[in-house]
């Protein structure tokens, strides 16, 4: 039977995707860092499906080409792969910002994404079928202050996400970007630092979307019927939308 890979599966919209493809029965494939995370959600569901995780860092290139081969045969067939691990760090301006932080950025969300969607993509030709999720962000087509690398990490999502489709198709391998905004999980904590009351506060007195609402999108878009692509899918919570031009006056 064919699996669902999910990165970035120890917390967040990945642990809720990872709740999510178990309750329909999908074998799963979880990885991420965390590796007491991923153990401790594996026997979480073990009771609804088979498992098998994965301590992996997106950004170690060698380690992320060698996961297919390395997957036991029940799990070797991924017929879903999740892009969802990634992270914002820092609010800061361009002139100020910590290039560590922007390399960080560049290196999990866009090399990390290219490195998994390469890795899994062959087995997937040869078997003449699969899906790659994308999750971008809101940050891809709407700037704001801070925003900078983070932005324009999520905006290669997009444009990489509508290439793949350009080359794949013909191959029966969809692929869906999921753009969320504003999404309470720790998210906010790793943005700022382990910062939690700062984190708080970017989701006071506002209902934000939660995990399983990301879940839910990213089920659906793979449930639905093959022929059907979802390319693009951008999510906010009611209470967030767009603000006027800002302008500056002297
Ligand atoms: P969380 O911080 O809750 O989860 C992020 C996940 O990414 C964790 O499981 C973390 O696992 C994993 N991760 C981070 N760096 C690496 C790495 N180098 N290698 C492997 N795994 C890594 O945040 P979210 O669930 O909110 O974020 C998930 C995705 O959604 C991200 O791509 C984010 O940019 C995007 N997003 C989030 C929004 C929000 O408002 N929350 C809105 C729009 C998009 P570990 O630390 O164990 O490695
Ligand atoms: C996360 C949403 O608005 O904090 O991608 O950038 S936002």
């Amino acid at each position: 039977m064919s699996s669902v890979l999910i990165t970035g599966a120890s917390s967040g919209f990945g642990q809720a995707c990872a709740r999510r493809f178990a309750a329909a029965g999908k074998p799963l494939v979880l990885c991420a860092r965390r590796a007491d995370r991923l153990e401790a959600l594996a026997d979480e569901l073990a009771g609804q499906t088979a498992v098998h995780w994965v301590a992996l860092d997106v950004r170690d290139r060698d380690a992320v080409y060698a996961l297919p081969g390395a997957l036991p045969p029940a799990f070797a067939e991924v017929s879903v792969l999740v892009n969802n691990a990634g992270l914002a760090l820092g609010l800061g301006g361009a002139d100020v910002a910590d290039i560590n932080h922007w390399e960080t950025m560049v290196d999990t969300n866009i090399k990390g994404l290219m490195y998994l969607t390469q890795a899994m993509l062959p087995g997937m030709v040869a078997r003449g079928g699969g899906h790659v999720v994308n999750i971008g962000s809101v940050a891809a087509s709407w700037p704001y202050p801070g925003g900078n690398v983070y932005g324009g990490t999520k905006a290669f999502v997009q444009q990489f996400s509508r290439n793949l489709r350009a080359d794949l198709l013909g191959k029966n391998i969809r692929v869906s970007n999921v753009e969320p905004g504003m999404c309470e999980t720790e998210f906010s904590v790793v943005r700022f630092a382990g910062d939690a009351d700062r984190a708080s506060q970017v989701y006071a007195g506002m209902a934000p979307l939660r995990g399983e609402d990301i879940a839910e999108i990213v089920f659906w878009v793979t449930a639905l019927p093959s022929h059907i692509n979802v390319n693009q899918l951008e999510v906010m919570p009611l209470a967030q939308a767009w603000g006027p031009f800002a302008v500056h006056r002297d």
